[in-house]
Formats: C-alpha cells, structure tokens, sequence
C-alpha cells in the first residue's frame, strides 16, 4: 500500500512514521508513506495557501491552485491511487472503510484545514471523502492518520500474530474479553482462576462469556445487531436463569414499600 499525505502540517507526520507497526511496515516495504507539503505547490513569493472566501463571511477557504498542483503531483507517482478528502462532510470512517481500503494500490489522502477547500478541487481532483466521526477537528491531519492506522494493521503480515487482523473479522461485532498478564496478584486483586487452570476448553469459554457481557453492559447495540450462535445463546439462557433465581428467591411483593421513596 501507498500512501500519500497533502497537507500544510506534513510535520505532524515526523512522529507518526518512527513508531511501532507503522514504522516496520516502512521498514519491510510493505507501505510507502510521505506527506507532500501543499505551500510547495503554491505560487508567489508568500507560498499563499488559503484565502478569503467568495461571499464574505468568517474563516479561510484553501485555494485551489496548490491542491490541485500537489494532488496531480501526487498522481503521477501513484498513478493508481484513489483520491480521498478528509472532511467533516465525508462518509464516517469504520472497519468496514478500512477493509474496503486496503484493497486499494494506493492512496492519496488530502488534509483540509481552515473552513475547508475550494468547493471546484471536488469536481476533478477527489474520489472520495472520508470523516473520522462526528466531532469538530482543526484540520483532516489526525484523520488521515487514522485512517492509515486502521488500514495498514490489515495489511496480510503486518501484525505479530497469524490471525490477529482475521480474528477482528469476527470479533469486530463484539467487545473483547478481558486480559490479564503478570503478576498473578496485583494490588489486592487476583487473575482469575480459570485462567490459570490450563483448561483450554474451559478458558475459552470464560473468554467468550466475559466478551458476552461486557458486549451486553456496554454495547447491547451491537449484541442486537448480531446473529448469536447457540454457545452465545447458551450463555444468555445461562444469565436469564441466574436472574430468574434472583427474582425467585424475593418476597411475593417485593420491599419497594418500605424503601421510603414516595
Ligand atoms: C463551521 C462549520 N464547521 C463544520 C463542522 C467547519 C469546519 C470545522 C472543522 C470545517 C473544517 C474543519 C476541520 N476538520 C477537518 O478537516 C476534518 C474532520 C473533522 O472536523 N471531524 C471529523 N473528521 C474530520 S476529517 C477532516
């Protein structure tokens, strides 16, 4: 994969390229990445990137010149990419962008800042637009760099372990169960004794039970969403029983009468 960066900030970017998986994805050549100065495309003595918009009104509107100078610059190194304009006014950005992304040969990202580009630069020059969700940035910098985040872990051999990016594939419509590392006791509180047990069988049940509720507490969203397989529905029928014990074991009417709201 192949990214290319427009922006006026291609500093922001310094950081973003020495760390972790993105780092060894350059080093291994699995990416390509650079961030392209947009004020190099500009013309004058002031490099001037931005100007007042047509209309009047407050804020700046990026002039059209040096993106489309910097986007056809761009497409003559990667003559395959596809174009895409970070904006608050895109697609909102997921997994299912991401794994639509990374099928791609390349990708030419272009950050907008100020109140946003020249509406024209949209007629020729972007394919698509992509927001990162819906909140208000100062620039698409930190949304590009979102993007090649979540697109480059996809990439086949990127990750430490053979299935990490597949097993998201299925666990991307649940929350993951909980994780414990070393030391067994930490501050007063235990790892879990199955964990322990070397029950792989019984492990993974625990996992997936703690992955169940924590999906039912904190998102039922995506538990209603989902079509449930019967050791999840199992599970379920398992809590219900459990809750209907509770019930059970309680007085015919309840103590509501005696807990003083009213
Ligand atoms: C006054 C109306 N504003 C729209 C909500 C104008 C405006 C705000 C912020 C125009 C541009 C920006 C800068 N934001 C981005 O460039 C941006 C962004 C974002 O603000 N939220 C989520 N995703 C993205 S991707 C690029």
């Amino acid at each position: 994969m192949n990214f290319d960066v427009l922006t006026i900030f291609p500093e922001m970017f310094d950081g973003f390229w020495q760390h972790g998986i993105i780092r060894r994805a350059l080093e291994n050549g699995k990416i390509s990445a650079r961030a392209t100065n947009i004020r190099d495309f500009a013309e004058g003595r002031h490099k001037v990137t931005d100007d007042r918009p047509y209309g009047g009104g407050c804020g700046m509107v990026m002039k059209p010149e040096p993106l489309a100078g910097a986007i056809r610059a761009s497409r003559k190194r990667l003559p395959r990419a596809k174009t895409i304009l970070l904006t608050p006014q895109g697609r909102s950005f997921n997994q299912e962008i991401a794994r639509e992304l990374v099928k791609l040969k390349g990708l030419i990202l272009v950050c907008g800042r100020y109140e946003g580009v020249d509406e024209r630069i949209g007629y020729d020059f972007i394919d698509d637009e992509i927001s990162i969700g819906d909140y208000v940035l100062t620039g698409g910098e930190l949304g590009a760099m979102i993007l090649i985040d979540a697109v480059t872990r996809l990439i086949p051999g990127i990750l430490g372990g053979i299935d990490s990016a597949e097993k998201d594939s299925f666990s991307q419509d649940m929350l993951e169960h909980a994780h414990f590392t070393r030391p067994r006791m930490f501050e007063g509180r235990e790892v879990p004794d199955v964990l322990l047990s070397g029950n792989h069988a019984a492990i993974e049940t625990w996992r997936m039970e703690t992955s169940m509720i924590r999906t039912f507490l904190k998102r039922p969203d995506l538990l209603k969403a989902r079509s449930l397989s019967s050791s999840e529905i199992e599970i379920l029928k398992k809590w219900c029983l459990e809750i209907e014990k509770i019930i059970q074991a309680q007085p015919v009417c309840g103590t509501d009468a005696l807990s003083g709201g009213e």
